[in-house]
């Protein structure tokens, strides 16, 4: 399937912002397990179904230049920097005091364009539950150079001169799951108001994404916002497993 049709799809799939009475019932947490719910065994099956076919490029967040694809035009002015998909790994990531597989899950996405970058009513959806977006921006603007975090739950820290944080859809307790983040394979993607391919993630084989799961640490990319995704620990300051909201060395941004 091309990107202009997975962009046709997630059109006709896509709920409206604020229709969140499609909660599925027969999906499991699955945040820190590697089962598979039913669901991800099924799309996972299917391999390319639905998702466009060029999956790697995308995933170092490079545009592939592919001719006519509907992509996005905040497509290469974002890119996912850091996703944390073991809500246990040691520590309490959102610092709100409670370690939660769900909840401390997280997705750093960095702004590396010059200029700000509009997100009003951008979706981050995954590959599960792709018809109910984990997340979506109100009013926001991310500053060139800066960084938004979206946490699965629980509460955000305040922000910094640099950064901004979000608990997945926190102002719609109807919307289960947090970011759902799944083990060993998923698929997230940034989609711009019109349902357009913004920024991509993917992992554990999803559409033949190479990279592997990380667990009890983040995926980060090095170097920063360029670079490919390596396990933080490799180069966080002193070994540190995530770094929500800063470089992996705790610098800010
Ligand atoms: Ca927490
Ligand atoms: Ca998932
Ligand atoms: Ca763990
Ligand atoms: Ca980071």
């Amino acid at each position: 399937m091309t990107r202009r049709s997975l962009a046709l799809a997630l059109a006709l799939v896509l709920p409206a912002c604020g229709d969140d009475d499609s909660t599925p019932g027969d999906v499991v947490d699955g945040a820190d397990s590697p089962d598979e719910t039913p669901a991800e065994a099924e799309t996972g099956s299917d391999g390319d179904a639905d998702l466009p076919d060029d999956a790697s490029a995308e995933a170092d967040g490079e545009d592939d230049g592919g001719g006519d694809a509907p992509l996005s035009p905040l497509f290469g002015r974002i890119v996912f920097n850091e996703v944390l998909i073991d809500g246990l790994a040691e520590g309490d990531p959102n610092g709100d005091g409670d370690v939660d597989a769900v909840e401390d899950q997280f997705v750093e996405l960095v702004n590396v364009d010059a200029a700000p970058v509009v997100l009003d009513g951008c979706t981050l959806v995954e590959l599960d539950l792709a018809a109910l977006p984990r997340h979506t921006f109100a009013e926001f603007t991310l500053a060139a150079g800066n960084a938004v975090v979206v946490f699965g739950g629980g509460d955000a820290p305040e922000a910094t001169a640099t950064a901004s944080f979000f608990s997945a859809n926190a102002a719609d307790p109807g919307i289960p799951f947090g970011l759902h983040l799944s083990a060993p394979a998923d698929d997230l993607m940034l989609l711009d108001a019109s349902g357009l391919l913004a920024a991509r993630f993917c992992y554990g084989g999803t559409d033949g994404c190479p990279l592997a799961a990380a667990a009890d640490e983040s995926l980060t990319r090095s170097p920063e916002r360029t670079g490919d995704f390596v396990p933080h620990t490799t180069v966080g300051a002193d070994g540190a497993a995530f770094s929500p909201g800063t470089r992996a060395d705790g610098t800010p941004f």
